[in-house]
């Protein structure tokens, strides 16, 4: 059996993974994960019972139990590249065994979904409005740098996707990832739509924002926001939906993102004060998971 080296799983002296800082015992089998380390405050504040809190860098993590269930809470922070160290360390948690440092006979599943926040491309999704990521299109490349990513990816999806964007940024080749189905069904009531997110890897202009720095493709979110494929429009932008999708799918977990609407890029407004939103849908999560 192979025994993973020090230097490919980094395990720290008190026994725990090397950025979350958790240990193996700690980790519940449901996730809910946010962006933002002070959101870890806000999903326990709903808990029943606490019986750990960890901090490390933007990796901040509680578990607890709300109504019964055993529920581990962790921030990512932000971005793509950080959702690669999350899923690895947790997934290292749930299925490596510490001690002998091999992969362990019984899979262990977990279930993840990240609640974020967004901005809407499309007049049907406004401010204030839950998406789920039914599928995630990747302007990211972490998930390339695994094996056999065409069994978790719709690349019929991506062929539609670069010959509508006419899509000419060199080095790039946006992925689409769906999330898992028994768990989009499992969260996704009437209350939240069921869309197409975009994780991009930027914020400015990766998403098209022009500030001063001129855009390779100015008329790229004019071309997502007329996307259709079988009828899918592209909803909304994020920055972690696409890896987080692409990893678990990859690792054998299931795993979603739901966002609430905070900007719409349409309409070009913001909500700057959508706590009051996003706890509604913290709410929701922690009620269907
Ligand atoms: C950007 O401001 C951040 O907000 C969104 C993006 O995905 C990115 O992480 O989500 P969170 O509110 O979950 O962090």
């Amino acid at each position: 059996m192979r025994v993973i080296p020090e230097s490919e799983l980094i395990i720290n002296a008190d026994g725990s993974v090397f950025h979350l800082h958790l240990k193996p015992e700690q980790l519940a089998d449901r996730v809910v994960l946010v962006g933002d380390p002070d959101r870890v405050s806000t999903v326990a504040s709903y808990f029943d019972t606490q019986e750990c809190e960890v901090s490390s860098r933007e990796f901040h993590t509680i578990t607890g139990t709300y109504k019964g269930k055993r529920i581990t809470v962790v921030s990512h922070g932000i971005g793509t590249d950080n959702i690669d160290i999350v899923l690895n360390e947790l997934d290292a948690l749930a299925n490596i065994d510490f001690s002998t440092r091999t992969v362990k006979p019984a899979f262990k599943q977990l279930t993840l979904v990240r609640v974020g926040t967004s901005g809407g491309l499309q007049p049907f999704v406004p401010v204030g409005t839950y998406v789920a990521a039914e599928k995630s299109i990747g302007f990211d490349g972490v998930i390339y740098f695994y094996a056999n990513t065409e069994r978790v990816r719709d690349i019929a999806f991506e062929t539609a996707l670069k010959e509508q964007l006419d899509w000419k940024l060199s080095g790039l080749s946006p992925y689409v990832v769906p999330a898992d189905h028994s768990l989009i069904e499992q969260i996704t009531g009437n209350d939240i739509i069921r869309g197409v997110t975009i994780a991009a890897n930027g914020f400015y202009g990766p998403q098209g924002r022009e500030l001063r720095l001129p855009l390779a493709d100015p008329k790229l979110n004019e071309k997502i926001e007329a996307f259709n494929y079988n009828g899918r429009q592209i909803t909304n932008f994020e920055m972690e939906s696409s890896s987080l999708a692409g990893l678990a799918a990859l690792m054998g977990h299931r795993a979603m993102t739901v966002c609430c609407i905070i900007a719409g890029r349409v309409d070009k407004n913001m909500n700057t004060n959508y706590k009051g939103s996003l706890t509604g849908l913290i709410e929701t999560v922690l009620e269907r998971i």
